[in-house]
């Protein structure tokens, strides 16, 4: 349970640890004890009350009851989004519909969205969990917090709004877009914190620029951005554009939404899992059958524990990471850096790349944006496939300067990732901007 303050706080209130939730406090084998009962729990409410999970089960041979110690897991199947899709729209609830309170639905690229839901009970547990995040970021009973995160059936948005709620904040239900306005109402109310994803403060800030306003001088602190991929170099490129402290948030709708794992103010190290509700493992994308070990890389997936509408059985997330020790919170887990989804991952003549990597080795090179995009195409008459980035560099650079960038941009690539591609680039501001999560990846393969 949240322990909300007696009384109104000032922003400048001092943070005392008697704040945190009782769970955040846990240590490592409380909550592995704790996870045991909850997920012999879980796994014997899914098996019974949805079928999808009673066929699944029966298929592989396994009973709920299989499961005496936590490695027991590894011998349960794993869910898909292809499952959620397949039993659109309802077919994965495991309350009747008069207990769902709430549905939310992911768009995804491709093919019927996935739907989720929500009963009232696991709304109040993911407003307990993003308010954690919240605070974990530096967000404080009392302050005013700018929401853009946009509203609807995307989780972000209704996600942080009732968690900065449960925190005791105010909350300013901005949604995302509308830039302009955006500009308008930071500058007016003031807010403390805003919340986004990276790439749309990015927007905002250059917004900000263009007209001539400085967003070192707005009265933001702090950011907490998820939603998508981003590295450590975007994080001291948002730091140094707004003096503030940039923290991540991370989830995913099918396993609540945002506030499945938050990043400590203090340590800026990852994001720490909120183990008391989801068990994480990292497995080889390319061996199912092969648990990671901490620190290595693979594919996170994760087992709610608590969730009553949407129970959700090693969710295979496609998000590649790592798992190590918690630090702020030692019980609790923490993500390394997600390098990117196993699906926008581009391979370039045998080589694995994802746009982070770019980002990554284009933010280091002073003449260049965070503003860039990948093109792939296959050039006529030609087997190979070909990588454009096409990158805006910094404003006031000189056309020497920008070649010059783009020769280092092109030979880093290729010392780090391996791949060689064409750099193209273009005019200050002529790439598309984000209005929350950045589509970076252009294929134009099939239009050749
Ligand atoms: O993006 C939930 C969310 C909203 C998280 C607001 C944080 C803040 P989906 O639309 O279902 O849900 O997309 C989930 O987004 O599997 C990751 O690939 C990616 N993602 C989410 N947070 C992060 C993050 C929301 N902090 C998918 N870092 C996930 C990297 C992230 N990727």
């Amino acid at each position: 349970m949240t322990q909300t303050a007696p009384a109104p706080q000032t922003p400048q209130a001092s943070f005392r640890p008697a704040l945190l939730d009782a769970e955040e406090t846990m240590t490592r084998d409380q909550i592995e004890a704790l996870q045991l009962t909850r997920l012999q729990e879980t796994l014997a409410y899914a098996y019974s009350r949805v079928p999808l999970y009673q066929r699944k089960f029966d298929e592989a041979g396994v009973h709920p009851s299989d499961l005496k110690e936590l490695a027991d897991l590894a011998k349960f199947p794993f869910t898909t989004k292809e499952d959620l899709r397949q039993e659109y729209p309802f077919g994965m609830f495991a309350v009747p519909m008069d207990q769902v309170a709430r549905i939310h639905a992911s768009s995804g690229t491709t093919g019927r969205p996935t739907v989720v839901g929500y009963t009232k009970q696991d709304l109040d547990t993911w407003a307990t969990l993003v308010a954690r995040c919240l605070r974990a970021s530096g967000v404080r009973p009392g302050m005013k917090v700018h929401n853009a995160y946009g509203y609807g059936l995307f989780t972000g948005g209704l996600g942080a709004h009732a968690g900065a709620e449960k925190l005791g904040a105010t909350v300013i239900p901005m949604s995302g877009g509308q830039t302009e306005k955006q500009i308008q109402l930071i500058h007016d109310f003031e807010p403390d914190a805003i919340l986004c994803t990276p790439t749309y403060l990015l927007t905002i800030g250059d917004a900000m620029i263009h007209k001539g306003l400085d967003p070192r001088a707005t009265s933001l602190k702090y950011a907490v951005l998820g939603a998508e991929p981003w590295t450590q170099e975007m994080r001291h490129e948002l730091e140094e554009m707004f003096g503030i402290k940039a923290c991540d948030i991370y989830g995913l709708s099918e396993v609540m939404g945002p506030g499945v794992a938050g990043e400590s103010v203090e340590t800026q190290d990852g994001s720490h899992i909120w183990e008391d509700h989801f068990r994480p493992e990292i497995v080889d994308p390319f061996d199912l059958t092969k648990t990671m070990a901490d620190g290595e890389t693979g594919e996170l997936v994760f087992t709610s524990l608590t969730k009553q509408a949407l129970p959700i059985i090693r969710y295979r997330t496609k998000d590649l990471t790592t798992l190590q020790a918690g630090t702020s919170r030692p019980g609790h887990r923490r993500m390394g850096r997600i390098s990117g989804r196993s699906d926008d991952m581009i391979i370039l003549r045998g080589v694995n790349l994802f746009p982070s990597q770019i980002e990554e080795i284009a933010l280091r090179i002073p003449e260049l944006s965070p503003h860039f995009q990948l093109e792939i195409t296959r050039p006529e008459g030609r087997r190979m496939d070909e990588l454009t980035v096409k990158i805006e560099p910094r404003e006031g650079t000189t056309a020497e300067q920008r070649a010059a960038a783009a020769a280092t941009l092109r030979q880093q690539i290729k010392i780090h990732i391996g791949s060689s591609c064409r750099i193209d680039v273009v005019e200050p501001g002529s790439l598309e901007r984000s209005n929350g999560k950045l589509r970076r990846i252009y294929d134009l393969r099939t239009k050749e």
